[in-house]
């Protein structure tokens, strides 16, 4: 489906030309849902500082996808390469990632987030209670959120990813593993990683209790 209303994005079949004004306005739009979806977790931030109740958010990064990757990512799915065929099936152009200190923070985060109610959850992904084959986990979701520009709105996507420090610290350093210059992952390789993550997981599942106990 179509979301962008904006009168000048009428025609949304034609190719996408990367160095085009349509192009550069369509990313200005990603760009300006990433930072309204920033100022939200800004507020939950605010809230738990006037409730002096321990930060769930240990802190936040955010990125629109590259060009060439939004390219690369259409051609390796076989779509026609055509506004419309990106903005209904490239989920993640922009993305969230959002890292909580410890697992048990990730759905509280993820409460509040679902109480905003200008934001539309369109799938979610739990890849905390079902891991991925590589033994990734996180809280995946894809929410639409409303843009005003020009007095319109356009309800745009985003990916927004949930971890904790643990599964950040797991993926960051998977992802450089796994796209090393010259680097094929061996299957060995593949088989230690699933074991670092079961062992981080149980780390996180340990300091989860140790924070719960603090005070006894
Ligand atoms: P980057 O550079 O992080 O953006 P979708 O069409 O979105 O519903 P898709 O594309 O299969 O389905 O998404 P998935 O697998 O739910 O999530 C994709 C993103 O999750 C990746 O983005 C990574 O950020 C992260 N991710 C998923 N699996 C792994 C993994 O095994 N290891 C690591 N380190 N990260 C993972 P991109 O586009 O690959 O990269």
């Amino acid at each position: 489906m179509i979301t962008i209303k904006i009168s000048k994005f009428e025609d949304l079949d034609d190719k996408i030309d990367i160095n085009n004004e349509k192009f550069r306005d369509i990313m200005y739009l990603y760009s300006k849902a990433l930072k309204i979806m920033e100022n939200k977790i800004d507020i939950i931030r605010y809230d738990y500082e006037y409730l002096k109740e321990h930060d769930s958010i240990n802190h936040v990064m955010s990125r629109i996808k590259s060009p060439e990757s939004i390219l690369k990512k259409m051609q390796k799915d076989n779509l026609d390469i055509t506004y419309k065929n990106m903005i209904a099936n490239i989920n993640d152009i922009a993305g969230i990632r959002i890292i909580c200190p410890l697992k048990s923070n990730i759905y509280t985060v993820i409460n509040y987030i679902k109480e905003f109610n200008d934001i539309e959850i369109i799938k979610e992904k739990d890849y905390i209670k079902h891991p991925k084959k590589s033994g990734y986990t996180s809280y995946h979701m894809i929410v639409k959120i409303p843009v005003y520009i020009n007095e319109e709105i356009s309800n745009v996507k985003l990916e927004i990813q949930i971890r904790s420090l643990a599964m950040d610290f797991w993926a960051s350093l998977e992802h450089k593993i796994k796209y090393k210059p010259n680097g094929e992952l061996n299957e060995n390789v593949s088989k230690e990683l699933v074991k670092c993550a079961k062992t981080i997981n149980r780390l996180d599942d340990k300091m989860v209790r140790l924070f719960k106990n603090k005070g006894a």
